[in-house]
């Protein structure tokens, strides 16, 4: 066999396999090295016929390439570095790594949207500061009202004191729905998670700031067996599908008639716990029938539509559902109480 012989070259090349360290070597000495093959190929190019240079110089560029591919393919194999320390031990606990977390009142409040917007609600924002208008007169509080006083609400006061009290931080979303009514031509369905502030002392139970989702629905013909349903679809997905809803009468100036839902105890079941206080009953939210009144502000004929809503605490929520028992915790961003929600 003359030494040159591509065909036989390729095939030594394409079934070579290295089972130790020299073989690869003697593979890399026959072909690659100085006096190797291929350069004893290459260097004979220069007297072969014109004619036939490209086919063989094609000839030698497969069989290199084919080379270097198989060199390569054992060089990575025997290349590893060569453990010489002692095998690590796998019954040693694992280094723990830091993950962030999302806050609780982030965790609820996709919740709430999630499943709300699955029965066809979008969601609506709007400012955090306010105006009268939006925050109290379009939904029906009177003049006197306790809400708007200086000792609930923060007031934001002009230079000029006739401006005084005509602007505060909102102390609910209903002022974002107020706004969407306003703009909007029924079907309304909306609901509007955010920030509210009130003036309160702060405790574990109160805080001068929280966090809402609040629920309107407006259109021809909406009851309050709508309503009835809306939320019981909602108090099963939010807290299991053994969930059982009732409703007790209440009072909102924005709302007539209204109530106050309360959620069959999801941690006792009813058999009395310290979260429900032995009744077997957790208070969830607020709701009722839109006040003509509200809907007349709006520019919305209250002989034609009618329309619920609803409101709610996101932090009442997240303490029920995760055992929290002091509302200061959520702003305070102790990683300790954060990185207990890590991974859920
Ligand atoms: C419009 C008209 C009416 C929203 C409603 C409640 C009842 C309610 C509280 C729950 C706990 C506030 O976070 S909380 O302190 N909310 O009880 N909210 S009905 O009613 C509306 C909303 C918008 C235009």
């Amino acid at each position: 066999m003359s030494r040159f012989d591509f065909e036989t070259l390729l095939k030594e090349a394409e079934s070579f396999s290295a089972e130790s360290k020299e073989q690869l070597e003697n593979f890399r000495l026959r072909f690659l090295s100085k006096k190797g093959i291929l350069s004893e190929l290459f260097s004979k190019m220069k007297d072969v016929e014109p004619a036939q240079r490209k086919a063989f110089g094609q000839q030698i560029n497969t069989l290199k390439k084919k080379i270097e591919e198989r060199f390569e393919e054992f060089r990575y194999l025997y290349d590893q570095p060569v453990v010489t320390s002692v095998p690590a031990d796998v019954t040693l606990p694992g280094e723990a790594f830091l993950t962030g977390s999302h806050h609780p009142v982030n965790l609820v409040r996709k919740k709430i949207i999630h499943l709300f917007s699955h029965i066809g609600f979008n969601i609506s924002e709007g400012p955090e500061i306010e105006d009268d208008w939006h925050n109290f007169s379009a939904l029906n509080f009177p003049e006197d009202h306790p809400a708007r006083d200086m000792q609930d609400t923060f007031f934001i006061l002009g230079e000029n004191a006739a401006a005084a009290e005509s602007f505060a931080l909102r102390t609910h979303t209903s002022s974002v729905q107020v706004r969407v009514m306003e703009t909007t031509k029924p079907p309304v369905r909306t609901i509007s998670p955010g920030r509210v502030y009130r003036n309160e002392a702060i405790s574990a139970r109160a805080h001068c700031f929280f966090h809402q989702v609040e629920g309107l629905y407006i259109d021809e013909d909406v009851s309050f067996a709508d309503l009835k349903q809306t939320l019981l679809y909602f108090a099963r997905e939010m807290f299991g599908s053994d969930s059982e809803i009732r409703l007790r009468p209440s009072y909102f100036p924005f709302t007539e008639p209204s109530a106050e839902m309360d959620v069959s105890c999801f941690l006792c079941k009813g058999k009395g716990c310290n979260v429900c206080k032995h009744t077997g009953w957790v208070e969830i939210l607020g709701c009722g029938m839109v006040h003509p009144n509200v809907l007349d502000n709006c520019k919305i004929d209250s002989t034609k539509f009618t329309g619920f809503a609803f409101g709610m605490g996101i932090e009442r929520i997240a303490m029920l559902l995760y055992g929290i028992n002091d509302l200061r915790l959520f702003s305070q961003n102790d990683v300790r109480f954060l990185q207990q929600f890590a991974g859920i």
